[in-house]
């Protein structure tokens, strides 16, 4: 479609909806009416492929997350649908510019962190591979918390994301189901003598499936990413009178947990995993035996992801349906369920690995409860003889009346995979070390991947096109071929160019941080950027106390060799994390020490940008020229951040932690900054049991000169804060090991400070960054998923299917 039949379009589309013209259009009358072209263009797209994988027969994978972290998403439908130029000239030709509809759009903030963008990334790449998987979440009325500072301070207001509507989504009225929750189950024995539940009591709450569109990347393929939200059964609307009753139901899906990585543990939450869980599992089953296949034949039609430990209990549900409602025996309906689920880890810390306590799992879902029951009785009676006793009692799912919710995942699924290579073999060798011993063929690596498209394409388009100049647009489709950029190393033109790139997105982000922060920053300074949840084993303390350091060292020695460097931190706190947002208020008054400390000749900024959230992302990763992931080695199962930073040519300062392991092998030695301790030495310390913060304390002038900046009021405005991280170092002995890394992440520091100042060596070495980067696409990690875990493949397979030619994006 061309530019002028698109104009003609909006124009009509925008009378037809808003009976106006573009003079007299708001942004958001703007973007609702360029959102409807997009939505009424795809949808049939999107109808065809649903056909196509229903003639086709074709296996799907139904990704179940309790979160996802889309962002915003009309510039990346825009892209997908190859529209994006024709969009930008067409609407700049009726003097729209497309950035002011992109900011109208709210974030799709439906997620904490890295499992809920991760799960995002997988959806656009699956999509634009041309698989057919589909995501299943809940459509949460508040997403996450916006954060604001208050005199420092992190204070959480609503996020009323769907208070102008969303018009990505379609209502699947027809589509609904029913989901029973609380009350009894008693199992009473039916004619043939074979025990099935009879529910007693409990309330039963109808679940309404929101579809948003997962378009391809420029394939004409259009998957289905399907949300739940509750709604009280027509039927039974005289049952709540009272507001109040109203609101027990609709509190279900109202909001998501702000914790990302400690299990909160309230029942809401056990009844929102359940909900989302028995609404996705039902609605497949009623589309698969829509096909007129044998039940006992649905794990060659469909593959079960298991998202972290939050929906493990479509393991039981699915028994549960194959079992009293389908009627399959115990042991069939057992091999079918390991066959068709299949389950990531996302985390090795102990308090976020789900335990519900058998009380609250017979509360909330007491037919389920009874299934795992006989899950694990059958467990322990299948291990029994073959394994050790303690080995069973160790790996058995109801323990100290607790249900280890990573025990039902692992023991009902025939894959279990860890996010990077360092994490999955810390899986194996010690987090899961007894299922190991039991399954050791199920357990897997899928290093995580980035969707490359949205953190190049819409959020860097200056370093885009360098590259397109450079080595043709080949690592748009293929971002492997970001390789080919290697043979300009020694290019001065080439390296210039990025440079410029690099110079122009800092500008940007400069003015964003003058008019969000007013505070001025000079784009020719080192932007050193940590964004990431806030968590003390991420360590942002570790960066803060370096950031101590240099300024005490600048007070001493004003005329300090230093390059100038802003040091930007995005991360939010979950609300219940005091420790968290202590660290907060103590940045943010660093901050306004240093800032307006005119002493320093600006050598020193630190700014904390507020609400970190995906499009801050887009903003803050083109102009980052270092990236922090300095979590203590063991602890960051992956990271995807490391991943975006240094696909847009930041050079990272790392522990061996994670994924930044295979960052350093892509990239090699000399072009990142490895410190601190690894996995094995902190080990060994918790193998000694020897680590004594104190000891380097007072062994290390250094350290204490800059944490006695907590305590002694250097630091103004931090009198409570101050004590408790000078306590959770000293007294508490410094869990993350802070302490120890410290001297060696100052040394890496310098050595950054030391590339940088050398202009072109430090280009070659964000060149190299780049160019090494392509291994983490998204695109590549689904398709590890599809041919190891899912067992499925593109539709494509089936050409003859789909007829002759296909007409693109026609309107
Ligand atoms: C029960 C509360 C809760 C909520 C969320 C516990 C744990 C989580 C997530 C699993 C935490 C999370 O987001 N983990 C991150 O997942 C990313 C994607 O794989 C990894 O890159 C990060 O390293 C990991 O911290």
């Amino acid at each position: 479609m061309d530019k002028t039949e698109f104009k003609q379009c909006f124009s009509r589309r925008l009378a037809e909806k808003f009976a106006m013209g573009v003079a007299d259009a708001s942004p958001n009358e703007l973007y609702q009416t360029l959102g409807s072209l997009l939505t009424s263009t795809y949808s049939q797209k999107w109808q065809q492929t649903w056909t196509d994988y229903r003639e086709a027969e074709q296996k799907q994978a139904y990704y179940f997350s309790i979160e996802f972290l889309p962002g915003k998403m009309l510039k990346s439908n825009l892209l997908n649908m190859g529209w994006l130029e024709m969009v930008t000239e067409g609407l700049a030709e009726l003097g729209i510019d497309l950035e002011d509809l992109a900011e109208v759009e709210p974030d799709m903030a439906l997620g904490n962190g890295g499992l809920g963008r991760l799960a995002s990334c997988f959806m656009d790449s699956i999509a634009s591979m041309g698989l057919p998987g589909n995501g299943n979440g809940i459509r949460y009325e508040y997403g996450l918390f916006k954060q604001h500072f208050v005199d420092n301070y992190q204070v959480e207001l609503p996020d009323k994301w769907l208070h102008k509507g969303n018009l990505w989504e379609i209502r699947k009225e027809s589509k609904a189901v029913d989901v029973h929750l609380g009350g009894e189950v008693y199992l009473v024995p039916d004619a043939a003598g074979n025990l099935s539940p009879d529910y007693q009591g409990g309330m039963t709450l109808r679940a309404v499936p929101y579809d948003t569109g997962m378009v391809g990347y420029q394939n004409d393929i259009v998957n289905t990413m399907r949300l739940w939200s509750v709604e009280i059964p027509p039927e039974e609307e005289e049952n709540y009178r009272s507001i109040e009753d109203r609101r027990t139901v609709e509190d279900l899906t109202s909001v998501l947990y702000p914790d990302d990585s400690s299990e909160d543990g309230r029942k809401l939450r056990l009844s929102q995993e359940y909900f989302f869980v028995s609404a996705g599992v039902q609605s497949i089953l009623r589309y698969y035996k829509q096909l007129n296949k044998p039940i006992d034949k649905i794990n060659q039609s469909v593959a079960i992801h298991i998202n972290d430990t939050h929906p493990a209990m479509c393991v039981a549900e699915f028994m549960r349906l194959l079992v009293d409602e389908e009627n399959l025996s115990w042991e069939r309906a057992w091999n079918l369920t390991q066959e068709v689920m299949s389950y990531t880890n996302h985390t090795i810390m102990a308090e976020a690995l789900e335990k519900w306590s058998i009380n609250m799992m017979k509360s909330v879902c007491p037919r389920i409860y009874q299934i795992i029951e006989e899950i694990d009785r059958r467990f322990v009676a299948e291990m029994t003889g073959v394994h050790d006793f303690d080995l069973i009692q160790r790996t058995r799912i109801i323990q100290d009346n607790q249900v280890h919710m990573a025990h039902l995942a692992i023991i009902g699924s025939h894959s279990t995979n860890g996010v990077a290579k360092l994490h999955s073999d810390l899986l194996k060798s010690v987090v899961l070390h007894d299922f190991y011993l039991l399954y050791p063929a199920r357990f897997n690596n899928k290093t995580n991947g980035i969707a490359m498209r949205r953190w190049t394409q819409l959020a860097n388009p200056a370093l885009s096109k360098v590259l397109d100049e450079t080595i043709g647009n080949s690592w748009r489709k293929q971002p492997t071929n970001l390789r080919l950029l290697l043979n300009y190393t020694e290019d001065d033109h080439v390296l210039a160019a990025l440079a410029d790139a690099k110079l122009a997105n800092k500008k940007r982000l400069a003015a964003y941080i003058q008019e969000h922060c007013g505070i001025e920053v000079s784009p020719q300074a080192i932007f050193d950027v940590q964004i990431k949840r806030l968590h003390a084993y991420k360590r942002q303390l570790l960066n803060l106390l370096h950031i101590i350091k240099l300024y005490l060292d600048l007070k001493e020695n004003p005329d300090l060799p230093i390059e100038p460097r802003v040091f930007i931190f995005g991360a939010k706190a979950a609300p219940s994390y005091h420790y968290a947002k202590s660290i907060i208020k103590v940045i943010n008054e660093t901050a306004s020490l240093i800032n307006q400390d005119p002493t320093i000749n600006n050598k020193l900024k630190v700014v904390f940008l507020e609400n970190y959230n995906v499009s801050l992302a887009e903003r803050i990763i083109p102009a980052a020229d270092v990236s922090e992931q300095i979590s203590l080695a063991s602890k960051e199962a992956s990271g995807t951040s490391n991943m975006k930073l240094m696909l847009n040519g930041a050079v990272t300062i790392a522990t061996l932690d994670g994924a930044n392991v295979e960052i350093r092998d892509a990239v090699g030695e000399e072009n990142i900054a490895i410190f601190g301790l690894t996995e094995s030495e902190v080990y060994q310390y918790y193998e000694n049991k020897n680590y004594s913060a104190l000891s380097i304390y007072d062994e290390n002038a250094t350290i204490r000169k800059v944490l006695a900046t907590l305590t002694d009021g250097t630091i103004p405005n931090i009198s409570a804060e101050g004590y408790e991280i000078f306590d959770s170092l000293i007294k508490y002995n410094d869990e993350f090991f802070v302490l120890r890394d410290f001297e060696d992440y100052c040394l890496a520091q310098e050595s950054v400070n030391k590339a940088y100042q050398d202009k072109r060596r430090w280009r070659q070495i964000s060149l190299r960054n780049i160019a090494s980067a392509g291994r983490f696409s998204a695109d590549d990690t689904v398709q590890r998923y599809a041919d190891d875990i899912w067992q499925i493949e593109p539709v494509f397979a089936h050409e003859d299917l789909r007829g002759a030619e296909h007409d693109s994006y026609l309107l």
